[in-house]
């Protein structure tokens, strides 16, 4: 059952299991169990309208993006030129890196008709015959799945010669990465399916006008197309029933960290860490909660200032962060900020595809910086040449990978900057490893 957001019954009936709602029934990821539970109805209610009503019904029930920019999504669809001539392509984001996000690869494991089903909609709507999903290719299990889904949907005529209607194919091709976060950006993305070393290009020209093989493409990530057909199936006034007027429907939400019970939880936009963390047993018995990201570690930390902050994208960003990816990462008071930020960064300089001086040059000196606070070797100036390097990436690099490498530096030192301070003037770092469970 789908309940909306505000119900006071009790946390749990804050859920909105639609994505998830069947995932821990056997066999969830067959044909034959999506089918029982009103798979392929959107499809049928989609092929049966003009592909642009198709675009406008998406755009009228508000879906935003999933892979972290909250994108309309129908007006990214809009953007596809008609009568081009070009084939247009759709292509789907499966790379999922940032840290602390892990959300579709757990649907695409176990809930894979529900893309294809979504990828059907959208070729149709954007008049597209060949779709790709481009997917993290460390996930071999998940790679499987995945070619055995579009096998199913080959054999029941929902990819092939006539998917779309008399004449109108869908072909899907399934492709894996090879383990690098920056072909997550969009551009990469499309260069490294290209056959070449995934790094950004140049924008614009958008994938909508120029993108794989410089024709019309859309790039979406895996939970927002996922979302279309039961927005198709059981309609926009009931996905706008959920969240917020500008952040409306269903998300999935990682959460993860010290908290009781992690995993991925579907609820509506707009609901709060509080919420969240009432339902799934809170933060680990005899703790607080300390920091916190809204969206991934690219997206600036929270404190327990922030426990009522909406998860919408106009909530988020009023609060000063962004809700990138949903991936909730918890820490609570064991846990060392210098050492969690020297982590991430440490992420960052080695995920740097190179391209760009600030990005590639200012990583590796924040890495260096932040070793030295963490060994003792720290010096009070290097907190302002910290804030003054992530000042010099961010805004001027590249692509978002900089920007993102420049968030945890800017939010810890404006919340914990006296910890940076305690590591300096005690010489090392006051916290006890054996303490803490994030001390790897
Ligand atoms: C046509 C225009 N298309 C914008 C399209 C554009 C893209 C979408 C959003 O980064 C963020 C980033 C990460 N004509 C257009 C247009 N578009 N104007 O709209 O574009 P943009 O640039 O706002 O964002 P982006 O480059 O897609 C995504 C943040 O999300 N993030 C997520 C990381 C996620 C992962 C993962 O594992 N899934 O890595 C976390 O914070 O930093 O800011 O499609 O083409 N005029
Ligand atoms: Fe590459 Fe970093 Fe520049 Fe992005 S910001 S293009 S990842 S070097």
């Amino acid at each position: 059952s789908v309940e909306k957001n505000g119900d006071a019954a009790g946390p749990e009936k804050l859920l909105a299991p639609v994505l998830s709602a069947h995932w821990d029934e056997p066999r969830s990821w067959t044909l034959e169990s999506y089918r029982r539970h009103d798979g392929y109805k959107g499809l049928r209610k989609a092929l049966a309208m003009d592909p642009d009503d198709v675009i406008a019904y998406v755009k009228e029930a508000g879906l935003r993006g999933r892979g972290g920019a909250g994108f309309p999504t129908g007006m990214k669809w809009q953007f596809i030129p008609q009568g081009d001539g070009k084939p247009h392509y759709l292509v789907v984001n499966a790379d999922e890196s940032e840290p602390g996000t892990c959300k579709d690869i757990p649907l695409l494991f176990a809930n894979p008709h529900s893309l294809i089903e979504g990828i059907a909609i959208a070729c149709h709507a954007i008049r597209s015959a060949h779709a790709f999903i481009y997917l993290r290719g460390e996930t071999v299990p998940v790679l499987r799945r995945l070619h055995e889904a579009v096998r199913e949907a080959r054999e029941a005529g929902l990819v092939g010669p006539d998917a779309l209607g008399p004449g109108k194919p869908l072909e899907i091709t399934v492709h894996a990465g090879a383990g690098a976060y920056i072909c997550g950006e969009e551009t990469a993305l499309l260069d490294s399916l290209e056959g070449r070393r995934g790094q950004p290009r140049l924008r614009p020209p958008f994938p909508a006008v120029a993108g794989l093989y410089a024709c019309p493409t859309v790039v979406n990530n895996v939970e927002s197309i996922a979302s279309v057909p039961a927005i198709m199936h059981r309609g926009k006034e009931w996905f706008r029933s959920m969240g917020s007027e500008k952040s409306p429907g269903f998300t999935l939400y990682s959460l993860s960290g010290h908290v009781v019970n992690p995993g991925q939880y579907e609820a509506p936009l707009g609901i709060t860490l509080r919420q969240l963390l009432d339902m799934s047993g809170g933060i680990r018995p005899g703790h607080r909660l300390k920091f916190w990201t809204p969206g991934g570690s690219s997206t600036p930390m929270f404190t327990d200032e922030h426990l009522d902050v909406p998860l919408d994208y106009e909530g988020v960003g009023a609060a000063g962060s962004m809700l990138g990816t949903k991936a909730l990462q918890c820490f609570d008071e064991t846990t060392c900020v210098v050492r969690a930020v020297t982590r991430w960064t440490e992420f960052y300089a080695h995920e740097s595809c190179g391209k760009c001086t600030p990005c590639r040059e200012g990583t590796y000196w924040l890495v260096q910086l932040l070793r030295d606070i963490e060994d003792g070797k720290g010096v009070m100036t290097d907190l302002d040449k910290l804030n003054d390097i992530a000042d010099n990436i961010n805004g001027k690099s590249f692509c978002a990978l900089g920007d993102g490498a420049a968030s945890p530096i800017f939010s810890s030192l404006k919340y914990f900057r006296e910890e940076y301070e305690e590591h300096i003037t005690g010489r090392g770092c006051p916290f006890d490893p054996a303490k803490s469970t994030l001390w790897a």
